[in-house]
């Protein structure tokens, strides 16, 4: 199944390379085709080429937009070298077969979210898909290359086998093809859809991510991982994806995903912010006066489980919050930006890992998300759903305090972002206790009291944390046990979405204690 490359077609957007490739093929005596670019690119270089125009006897027309389109061409790739009708056809029609397609495509990726549609449609590639499509459906005698990070491997085959392929190489390779132009137009699809379907969901899903990075394992040492960038431009979202990573090993998987977390929960704040991570859930968040002052708090939540931590930051780090950081070991820190005194202390722990981000995440943004299930794939916008004070039903006879309500303000936004059942306490926009991801919301509020609890004795304090906290819960309270708890270890006030048929019964519990809570009317789980 080896076959000899005599023919080659080569029209490439991307000529980086270009001029080895060609030179190489040059050598082996392969005879070169080629598109007006890439052909006035060889020549100038001293590489024999014919121009395609020549070839099928038909010039390149319409600006460009046909160039290759021609039954001489495509019937060089598509025919079959063991069939005898096309065998005779193809005498009859004077076309001569070509046995190699070097095609790379208008970068429409690059350009689809930065001008408007119609300037974007001149970047669809029509006759470069069509190349790599006929390559790679008749592999079985050509060779296609569709990306200029193939060529090595194709000079080597060549050298390898005497200026022929293997037919194993030509499958890998076309495997890759179609590939290539279904992400391609995947991308073109969801730039179409961005543009017409507003509100509505896309009837195919065709989101494409290019493989960044292969990770050592997934979540477990036995789970092959890897992490998929997205394709679509316009999802270079500031966060862990497109980081800039200064220091530190490689991040894994689960570093990828709590950094995530860690960095989605900060972008929540106007005022400096701060939160510290471990498996997906805040073991202290907090806001402060500075970069250092909101990591201090967000530490003494819970510093035991801090170690090993991933911690966010919206703010630069500077100096001090450098110093303050790597007190403890830190997984990774990402951060919009660090000074350059941060980033010289940050460099005396080899081990963190240090992202920068460049600037915050919207989150009011609505953006697809996307979750696995055997057989198929989960699709919604992200929670980018926003609570302001203006929102807020107070809905017992106590009305909270104005530093009450900051800090129920505060308690909800990180309440996003635990796993439910949640239950988030917090003094002074800082949490105190929080009970992450439990399948009853009493057990998580037993947990949110408990952690408050042990923190005050490990640091010798009176009386524990929850005591004058308040207490934000990312859905309702369906009966008033959960609450009561609550109440009766000192909590002060409440912030939960409402809307359970025993309403009544949970803010007449309130009312007993003397509580103020207030409904939000929007919950926010987190599977
Ligand atoms: O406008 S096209 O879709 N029409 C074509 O017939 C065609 N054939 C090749 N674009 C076409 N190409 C593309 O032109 C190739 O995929 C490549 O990206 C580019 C190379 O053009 P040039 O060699 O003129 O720079």
């Amino acid at each position: 199944a080896l076959v000899k490359i005599r023919r080659a077609l080569i029209s490439v957007s991307d000529k980086s390379c270009l001029i080895d490739v060609g030179k190489a093929l040059e050598d082996l005596g392969v005879e070169i085709l080629s598109t007006g670019g890439s052909a006035q690119k060889l020549r100038e270089n001293g590489i024999k080429v014919t121009d395609i125009s020549e070839f099928s006897g038909f010039p390149e027309i319409l600006g460009g937009r046909v160039k290759t389109l021609h039954p001489a061409i495509h019937g060089g790739i598509l025919m079959r070298r063991d069939v005898e009708t096309d065998k005779e056809e193809a005498k009859t029609y004077q076309i001569h077969e070509i046995d190699l397609v070097i095609a790379n495509l208008y970068p429409f990726e690059e350009v689809c979210m930065e001008s408007d549609l119609s300037q974007c449609i001149e970047k669809i590639d029509i006759g470069g898909t069509v190349l790599i499509r006929a390559a790679a459906k008749n592999h079985r005698w050509v060779t296609v290359v569709s990306d200029i990070n193939q060529y090595p491997e194709l000079l080597s085959e060549l050298s390898e086998f005497d200026g022929c392929t293997r037919l194993e190489f030509r499958r890998k390779l076309a495997a890759r093809a179609f590939a290539r132009c279904a992400s391609y137009d995947a991308v073109i699809a969801e730039r179409f859809f961005e543009e017409t379907h507003e509100n509505e969901l896309p009837p195919i899903f065709t989101v494409t991510a290019t493989l960044q990075q292969e990770l050592r394992y997934g979540e477990n040492p036995h789970q092959k991982a890897a992490f998929y960038m997205n394709t679509f431009q316009k999802r270079r979202l500031p966060g862990v994806a497109f980081a800039e990573q200064i220091q530190g090993k490689e991040l894994s998987y689960n570093n990828i995903a709590d950094t995530d977390a860690a960095f989605q929960l900060v972008c929540e704040f106007e005022e400096p912010a701060v939160a510290i991570i471990k498996h997906s859930n805040p073991c202290g968040a907090a806001v402060g006066v500075s970069a250092e002052d909101a990591y201090l708090k967000a530490l003494s939540c819970d510093s035991l489980s801090a170690f090993g931590g991933i911690v966010a930051c919206n703010r630069t780090i500077d100096l001090a919050a450098a110093e303050a950081i790597t007190k403890i070991f830190t997984e990774v820190l990402i951060a919009p930006d660090a000074t350059t005194e941060a980033l010289s202390v940050l460099s005396s722990k080899k081990n963190l890992r240090v992202l920068l981000t460049g600037s915050l995440m919207n989150m009011r943004d609505s953006m697809p998300t996307f979750r696995s299930v055997n057989g198929g794939i989960l699709y919604q916008t992200s929670d980018n759903g926003h609570i302001g004070k203006d929102d807020l039903q107070v809905v017992t006879k106590r009305i909270p305090t104005q530093a009450e309500l900051e800090d129920l303000l505060f308690a909800w936004r990180v309440c996003k972002h635990v796993k439910s059942n949640a239950i988030v306490l917090a003094k002074n926009k800082v949490t105190v206790g929080v009970g992450a991801g439990q399948m009853s919301r009493v057990d998580a509020s037993h947990i949110a009291i408990w952690k408050a609890t042990e923190a005050a004795k490990a640091t010798d304090e009176a009386q524990s944390r929850a005591v004058g906290s308040v207490l934000a819960s990312d859905a309702f309270f369906p009966f008033e046990d959960g609450l009561v708890i609550a109440c009766e270890a000192g909590v002060q006030a409440v912030i939960q979405p409402g809307g359970s048929k025993r309403d009544e019964e949970v803010i007449a519990a309130a009312d007993r204690y003397g509580i103020a809570m207030v409904f939000t009317g929007m919950r926010h789980f987190r599977h």
